[in-house]
């Protein structure tokens, strides 16, 4: 806690796009670096924040960071990757909120020779508009969840989606890979699909309607691990057990939710990993030395059941 104080004072603070820090001193000769962050809206997002503001925390000698918090908006990354351009930083991350509607700004960082990396979401832009994009693949993921899903409910039983944010990367892509994979399983039904925002406090909300409207759920389905802790809160106060009457399975693996495992509550959560601060600024040293990256650096993730969450959650990080 205390070292990520110490981080915290060290780098520049954007909220929205509220904008501190100035010209970049150029002859510090220090990797200047931009970085437009979604928001806070899950324990995830948290561990990402951290991972990067703990690398530039380390490396103060070497990097001078600009971190922006656009609250959940599209139009304050904008105008955050904005204000990083007319300071002229080396390189601009960015974690584009929704998929869509990128190609005017990613056009100015690109007159401005001032190249982009998507973070952890990918937006759909021509090649050229952006360096690489280091994250997860989240049809993957989405699969690996159903294939949990079905083996949970022995192939049968009505699931229903909790889902991230419209237009999200993360959310669109999670859908299809575990919808695509659901489809094998003809005796699974999929009876109900709503936005919870990747939010524990609208996840909740979402299946408290659900739980309503529907006397028969077997398993819910999430595309974050907080719409999940929220469910799983809902189906308490409904009366039902959840990890047993209602499974779960969803994404990201956050502490909480081998917590929930752990107390019987939870049953399966596909690992996506917000540990990207190193790799994030090993590619904008690399990109601003001139070097050509490939256009997706992957993340490595694996699956975490009940039965080992005992023994998993002492070596998790976030
Ligand atoms: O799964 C979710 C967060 O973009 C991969 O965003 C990220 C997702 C993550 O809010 O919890």
């Amino acid at each position: 806690m205390k070292k990520l104080t110490v981080v915290l004072m060290a780098v520049s603070l954007l909220t929205g796009f509220a904008f501190a820090g100035g010209k970049k001193d150029a002859s510090s000769g220090k990797l200047i670096v931009g970085f437009a962050q979604i928001g806070q809206e899950s324990g995830w997002r948290g561990a990402e924040t951290n991972s990067i503001m703990f690398y530039a925390g380390q490396n103060l000698d070497t990097i001078q960071l600009h971190f922006a918090d656009a609250q959940q908006k599209q139009e304050n990354q904008i105008k955050a990757v904005r204000s990083f351009i007319q300071m002229g930083v080396d390189v601009i991350g960015l974690a584009p909120v929704v998929e869509t509607g990128w190609e005017t700004v990613l056009k100015e960082a690109k007159d401005a020779g001032i190249p982009v990396i998507f973070v952890d979401r990918m937006a759909k832009v021509s090649d050229d508009l952006y360096a690489t994009f280091i994250g997860s693949d989240f049809i993957d993921e989405g699969m690996k969840a159903a294939k949990e899903m079905a083996r949970l409910l022995g192939d049968n039983g009505n699931v229903v989606m909790l889902e991230g944010t419209v237009g999200a990367s993360a959310a669109i892509d999670r859908q299809k890979g575990f919808l695509d994979e659901m489809a094998k399983h003809p005796n699974i039904k999929i009876i109900a699909r709503q936005s919870g925002d990747f939010t524990r406090a609208k996840g909740k909300e979402v299946m408290e309607s659900f739980l309503k409207s529907y006397s028969k759920i077997d398993g819910v389905y999430a595309d974050n691990d907080d719409m999940v802790l929220g469910a799983i809160e809902a189906i308490k106060e409904a009366g039902k057990k959840p990890g047993t009457e209602i499974k779960t399975v969803s994404v990201d693996g956050v502490k909480g939710v081998f917590e929930a495992m752990v107390a019987g509550e939870a049953n399966v959560t596909v690992e996506c990993n917000p540990l990207l601060g190193p790799q994030f600024f090993d590619a904008a040293k690399r990109l601003k030395a001139g070097e050509k990256l490939p256009k997706w650096i992957k993340s490595e993730e694996g699956v975490f059941r009940r039965e080992t969450a005992a023994k998993d959650i002492g070596s998790r990080q976030y």
